[in-house]
């Protein structure tokens, strides 16, 4: 049965996270953005509201969201600022290997802490030889007595410097290769856990990304996720989960550029009428929005997927991919209906394209989508 009707209550969700980005993130995005600075005060208001800990099951103390209110928060969220949705939404990748992976007792010793004090957490699998080829990693995690102990480092981790917890994949046993990988839950203040200096990026810069390296980090056995060897399927199981979001960010970058473009070309007056009434704008306004509402159905039919426990590894790629690509195409499109004033940093739209363009590369890059989409499509060649 197809529904393309949001319940009551996802409507109420929908437009809690409208107001929240329109009142708390939007009018603050531009300064955040400049100083590449943590949004501090936006983020104690989204912890009040919840949308920190928002995918943590309500056993634990979180919101409880399924991945259908997971997608259409992360459009409404994203389109008050994609930096500081990074920031909230890095912690519901970071905690996903935890709620789905961990036990009972993990999560009432990790998660629950993060629902009554406001945190952050990270999700660290990345290294600079391995972003890509993720089997590849190089840290290890070596079992001694009831301990192990990591060595290694990682890159790009987006809230490494705020968090106080960390899921973290080492190689616990490195000739098994991908199947030597494994997962672990490791708490900030540990002896050997060291923040490297913060990333200066292109957009989303109100989120924190650091280097994070690990000396001799000795963390009790109790912290491993499921059991040795699993870390590659976590990974994998953890992204499928969370690319859908990504591509719903997508749909609501562009949306947002989209909207402040409408705008623009209703009021903008060149030789004797507003830009509206050319053909050329308005048809590049008509391609942005089946664009946009391509992507948005992608989206949901992933979130839907993904709440019937059905395969979606092909489906979240492709709705990672769609919705990052349209926020890409529609956010360079609508700086060029600005013109010059689009190009200006007095205007919210050449920050819309900045941070467009992340949502290509992060949580897999859109190649490494098209590989998944085309393994499957595909299926094996004799
Ligand atoms: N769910 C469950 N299991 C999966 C899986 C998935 N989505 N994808 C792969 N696996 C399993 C495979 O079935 C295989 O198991 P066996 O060894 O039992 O056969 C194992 O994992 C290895 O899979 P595969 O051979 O496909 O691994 P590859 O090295 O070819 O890499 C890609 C697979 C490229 C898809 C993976 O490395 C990837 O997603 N890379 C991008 C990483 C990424 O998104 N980084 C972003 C950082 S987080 S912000």
């Amino acid at each position: 049965m197809i529904s393309f009707s949001l319940t009551e209550e996802q409507k109420a969700l929908q437009d809690m996270a409208r107001e929240f980005a329109e009142k708390e993130m939007k009018p603050n995005a531009a300064k955040y953005d400049k100083g590449e600075e943590f949004s501090e005060d936006v983020m104690k208001k989204a912890f009040e509201v919840g949308f920190l800990t928002c995918t943590v099951p309500k056993e634990y103390g979180g919101g409880g969201l399924n991945d259908i209110d997971t997608v259409i928060i992360s459009e409404e969220l994203a389109a008050g600022c994609a930096g500081m949705y990074t920031t909230m939404m890095v912690n519901a990748l970071a905690y996903s290997p935890i709620i789905h992976f961990g036990s009972d007792e993990q999560k009432k010793k990790f998660l629950t802490p993060h629902t009554e004090k406001m945190s952050f957490a990270s999700f660290c699998l990345t290294e600079r030889e391995a972003g890509s080829d993720a089997s590849s990693i190089a840290t290890r995690a070596e079992k001694v007595g009831n301990e192990y102990i990591i060595n290694g480092s990682k890159c790009f981790i987006s809230n490494g410097g705020i968090a106080s917890l960390y899921t973290v994949f080492a190689n616990s046993n490195p000739e098994k290769g991908a199947r030597g990988l494994s997962a672990f839950i490791v708490p900030r203040e540990i002896p050997g856990l060291i923040v490297g200096k913060e990333e200066d990026k292109m957009g989303h810069r109100a989120s924190n990304t650091v280097e994070l390296t690990f000396e001799n980090v000795k963390i009790p056995e109790e912290n491993l996720l499921g059991k040795e060897g699993i870390g590659f399927i976590i990974a994998m199981r953890t992204l499928d989960k969370t690319r859908a979001p990504v591509g719903a960010a997508g749909v609501g970058v562009a949306r947002a550029a989209m909207e402040y473009a409408v705008e623009y070309a209703k009021t903008r007056v060149q030789f004797g009428k507003p830009i509206a009434l050319f053909q050329n704008t308005a048809f590049k306004i008509a391609q942005m929005a089946i664009e946009i509402n391509a992507a948005r159905h992608l989206v949901w039919h992933a979130a839907w997927l993904l709440d019937e426990e059905k395969p979606c590894g092909k489906e979240s790629a492709m709705a990672k991919t769609f919705g990052s690509d349209v926020a890409m195409r529609v956010t360079t499109e609508c700086v060029q209906i600005l013109g010059g004033y689009g190009y200006m940093k007095d205007y919210p739209m050449e920050k819309l394209m900045r941070d467009a363009k992340l949502l290509q590369i992060y949580e897999g890059t859109n190649e490494i989508q098209r590989l998944v989409i085309s393994r499957e499509v595909i299926g094996p060649i004799k």
